[in-house]
């Protein structure tokens, strides 16, 4: 899954971003890693504000964004948008949570109707690993 970002490309973000360069494929997954929805699953019905647990299977470890520790990561959930760009940073913004303290889990207050959630996994740099670790994208209706 390693691609190639044009140089003016990552030199632009660096700047924008100021961080230290990384691209996905730096931090490695263990194979068979799985994030996944514990409390919520595809078509259910909720009423906000609502609890969102996220779990990862045995193989890798949760922690705290800035720790580059081997085989761990962070909790994101992306709401209502496509999955991030593996190559970059997961933006921060209000669509795009990251559990920085290592958390498992988040409430959530949306408006009435539909709404998607994803999980994503990834390093202390905030980029997918290689192999990225993303849940299905699953549609909740809030009544
Ligand atoms: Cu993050």
């Amino acid at each position: 899954m390693k691609s190639m970002l044009p140089l003016w490309c990552v030199t632009a973000s660096a700047l924008v971003l100021g961080v230290t360069l990384s691209y996905a494929g730096e931090t490695p997954s263990v194979d068979g890693t799985r994030v996944y929805f514990i409390n919520i699953k595809h078509n259910d019905q909720v009423e906000s504000p609502f609890l969102v647990q996220l779990g990862l299977s045995e193989q890798m470890g949760v922690a705290p964004a800035a720790a580059d520790w081997p085989d761990t990561g962070h909790h994101h959930l992306v709401i209502n948008s496509p999955t991030p760009n593996p190559n970059k940073s997961i933006p921060k913004d209000k669509v795009h949570l990251h559990l920085n303290m290592g958390q498992t889990e988040v409430t959530l207050d949306l408006p009435p109707g539909q709404h998607t959630l994803q999980a994503v996994f990834a390093d202390y740099a905030h980029i997918m690993h290689e192999d990225p670790i993303v849940s299905d994208t699953i549609t909740i209706t809030v009544k």
